[in-house]
């Protein structure tokens, strides 16, 4: 090594561990002793022990035993259980190497360490050597943290909804859920906690899983240059190490770990009408005319708090809402879902025959506090108490209370405050040694729940719902969350405000939250604090109709957000953008299926698809909807010519033969666009249906196909459809259609077929219209399945053909002579 080397090294012990070591921090020694397993190894040092093991193939499990003993803590996160892997295991003198699928652990003797490496020999990820694995005993737990090295050209990505640049190198984190109310770009932390990272180096990329529920922190290199670290308050130094090589594999591959977005109910992906609060009913019932009657494409109304009575969660104002049931059906038969706020503090209301109260304390439901008597904290309600989510009794207590909703026809529901918020409580929430219980017996503390505590929220009211309603996809949306909780609920950014910046901080959040396993995200369109002028609040729409969940919402006191409120010249903007929304919702719904399938988002940054382009780390306003189209927002007030970077390849301005290549140079499009400027990747072939003013309403005319042809043997071309019942488990028994699609474009003939891969639902249509772009010249002739067909046509100005396959679900194919 250079002297300069070992200058550098000196001076980051100096900066980093001189002053960590002064506040007592231990770090690990060398190793003592292995211990071989099937799976990997343990390693001694001293009294602390190492693990390194594989648990699936390209995921290592790293654990630390400061004192010897690992915990039996079952994670709340992960749900895949360790996998048999063939493991090899060399040993040299100074190291111990642990192969596992191609990746290897190398665990290095002086000082004990860990670096993951390629197959390639390539080093993903190291301990960084000055500062190995250590922990700090204290008061309320030992302190644990891991230090690595950070190559000047690594970027990160993950982390949840952290506000500020996707790209989170040069900043630190903290988790620790928090109501954060007008929360801003530097504000952290947010409402989630979700301690998963993806590290992208040239292409390459791997990803780690801290599973750690208490408060945690996360540094990219701001304590010292070229050091990333991550560590927790307490709890155990466990995480995994997660290869890639692609950015799409360490997605697929943490979301085995902890979970994927089980399918969403198909109305889920319309567009969401809410307010806090649309009181009283004939209020609800006002929106509910005026979206059918603006003809405003919608499938859900929102009824935020002051819908109960006193704020006493699963009640009903009967005096502001007294035919609420009947509301609900009408509602229903506009195609309009119901989706009822359910907060998880319960109203401290002895004696007055309050059910969810009186019932959760008969059933001992209630956290206690450290002396046995009831936890009280003041919230919405008032005096309220907090049920003990951590154990499953509660969890199916809680789910019960749905009941009554779910009689009524209710169709989804919203569990607000659960990170949890506590008016009156230290730091907003409860007091950090609040008791726990556990099913095993044993109690734990709020700190250590707390991170937790939202996300089991959404899960006792995921479960219950599939209890009540078995044959029913559960809608949950949930504001806190912890790993894994994509499990049981969908998520929105909180209060956001509504300001140009945080339209523009919508992606970065969004994106980050996809690449973090929770897909089905969407923030409040129009921002919740405030009122937005009238061009915003159409951007947000234009953007909003990109995000997985599309939900508009407004706290109290902002003017009224809905599409209609400014005008004809700006409602046309919105209208046009849900409709566009709702043409492609065979698309969507494709994506939400893949998502379901593989953990792969449904935003999708850029670099997801094409890891190679750089100029796409840091982009934080552009991104892919779905697989095939590339969305490029307007997010700024000015009114300058808008500069787009395509991503590579070719690519089409959506439904027209506008093609353009990707260059160094931005395409611009002046004047300024009055749609959001959207490209379909050439080689797309996208699935779309006729309009309809909600997904229960069956879409008059055929599957329409959009074909963007690629240059003669060059881009792949194909595209897929997923369609069910939209509703119901049905697909889990095989109730389901899967068509592929795939297309080329030959000097003599362009052609695109279709192939069934499933079929075992019977979709709306009985035939398929084609539009293929990019077709200057008039074809000689058009067969389907080799017979020349007539009734097709060319455009030569908008140089497409467009023609019909006649018949619902079989494969064909299409051929155009040229
Ligand atoms: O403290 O239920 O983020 O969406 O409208 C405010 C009222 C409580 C916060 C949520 C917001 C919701 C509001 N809630």
């Amino acid at each position: 090594m250079k002297a300069t080397h070992w200058a550098l090294v000196a001076a980051l012990l100096f900066a980093v561990a001189g002053p960590a070591a002064a506040a007592g921090w231990r770090h690990l020694g060398d190793a003592d002793r292995v211990e071989r397993r099937p799976d990997g190894v343990v390693v001694h040092s001293g009294t602390a022990r190492l693990e390194v093991r594989v648990h699936a193939g390209g995921v290592f499990r790293v654990r630390l035993a400061p004192d010897g003993t690992f915990d039996a803590d079952p994670s709340w996160a992960v749900v895949q259980g360790a996998e048999p892997v063939r493991v090899r295991i060399d040993e040299t003198r100074a190291a111990v190497r642990v192969v596992g699928d191609g990746v290897a652990a190398i665990v290095q003797r002086s000082p004990l360490r860990v670096d993951f490496v390629d197959g390639n020999g390539r080093t993903l990820l190291a301990d960084e050597a000055s500062l190995p694995l250590a922990w700090l005993p204290g008061e309320h737990g030992t302190r644990v943290r891991v230090w690595k090295s950070m190559p000047e050209d690594e970027h990160y990505y993950g982390l949840g909804d952290k506000a500020g640049p996707l790209d989170r190198r040069g900043r630190a984190f903290a988790m620790w859920n928090r109501d954060a109310y007008s929360w801003q770009g530097h504000t952290d932390p947010l409402y989630k906690s979700i301690p998963f990272f993806i590290g992208l180096r040239g292409g390459i990329a791997y990803g780690v899983f801290f599973d750690n529920t208490h408060r945690s922190s996360f540094d990219f290199g701001t304590e010292s240059d070229g050091v990333l670290s991550f560590g927790a308050e307490g709890g155990a130094l466990d995480y995994y190490f997660i290869a890639g090589p692609q950015p799409a594999q360490v997605i697929e591959r943490y979301t085995a770990l902890t979970g994927r977005t089980p399918l969403p109910p198909l109305w889920s992906l319309g567009f969401q009408q809410s307010r806090y609060s649309y009181n009283p009913e004939a209020k609800v019932r006002e929106i509910a005319k005026q979206l059918r009657e603006h003809r405003i494409p919608a499938d859900a109304i929102y009824l935020d708090i002051d819908y109960q009575k006193g704020y006493a969660p699963f009640t009903v104002d009967r005096a502001q809402f007294p035919g609420f049931e009947r509301m609900i059906a009408d509602l229903r038969g506009e195609g309009l879902r119901t989706v009822l706020i359910t907060d998880l503090h319960i109203k401290h209301d002895p004696g007055n025959g309050y059910a969810a109260f009186d019932s959760g304390l008969r059933a001992d439901a209630f956290i206690r506090n450290p002396d046995g008597s009831l936890y009280v904290g003041e919230v919405w309600p008032g005096d309220a108490v907090f049920p003990d989510f951590t154990l499953s009794r509660v969890r199916g207590w809680w789910g019960g209370l749905y009941r009554d909703f779910a009689a009524m026809g209710a169709a989804g529901y919203w569990n607000d405050m659960n990170e949890p918020a506590v008016f009156d409580g230290p730091g907003g929430t409860m007091p950090l040694d609040t008791p726990h219980r556990m099913d095993d017996g044993t109690t734990r503390e709020h700190r250590e729940i707390h991170n937790v505590y939202g996300m089991l929220n959404a899960r006792a009211t995921y479960e219950g719902l599939l209890e009540l309603q078995p044959a029913r996809r559960p809608f949950v949306l949930t504001r806190a969350a912890y790993a894994g909780a994509q499990r049981y609920a969908a998520t929105w950014t909180g209060d956001n405000t509504a300001s140009w910046h945080h339209l523009a901080q919508s992606t970065p959040n969004l994106l980050s939250l996809g690449l973090s396993g929770m897909a089905l995200a969407g923030d409040d369109v129009g921002g919740f604090i405030g009122s937005p002028p009238p061009d915003l609040l159409t951007r947000w729409f234009q953007l909003g109709a990109f995000n997985p969940v599309f939900r508009n919402h407004a706290a109290t006191d902002t003017r009224p957000h809905e599409a209609w409120v400014d005008g004809p010249q700006h409602e046309v903007l919105r209208r046009e953008a849900i409709e566009l929304r709702y043409r492609l919702m065979p698309y969507l719904y494709t994506a939400a299926e893949e998502n379901a399938r593989t953990g792969m988002p449904i935003m999708r940054p850029v670099f997801l698809r094409y890891p190679q382009a750089e100029a796409f780390y840091s982009n934080d306003r552009d991104f892919l909807f779905g697989g095939d189209l590339f969305v490029a927002p307007v997010v700024d007030e000015r009114l300058d010519a808008h500069a787009v970077s395509l991503p590579p390849g070719a690519w089409y301005a959506f439904g027209t033969s506008q093609r353009f290549v990707a260059s160094k140079e931005p395409v611009r499009i002046d004047p300024r666009p009055s749609r959001t400027p959207l490209y379909a990747r050439a080689g797309a072939i996208v699935p779309m249906q006729a309009l309809v003013q909600h997904t229960g309403e069956v879409p008059a005319g055929p599957l329409e196909l959009q074909v963007y042809l690629p240059e003669a043997g060059s881009e792949e071309c194909r595209g897929a459809l997923y369609q069910d019942d939209g509703e119901t488990f049905g697909y889990r028994d095989g109730k389901f259609l899967r068509v592929t699609y795939a297309c080329s474009a030959e000097a003599a003939v362009a052609s695109v077929s279709a192939q069934v891969a499933h079929d075992g639902f019977t979709p709306w249509w009985s035939a398929t219209r084609v539009t293929m772009f990019g077709v200057p010249q008039r074809p000689s002739a058009v067969r389907v399945d080799g017979r020349a067909i007539a009734g097709w046509k060319h455009d030569a100005s908008a140089k497409t053909v467009t023609l019909e396959v006649r018949g619902g679900v079989r494969d064909w194919t299409v051929e155009v002579l040229r």
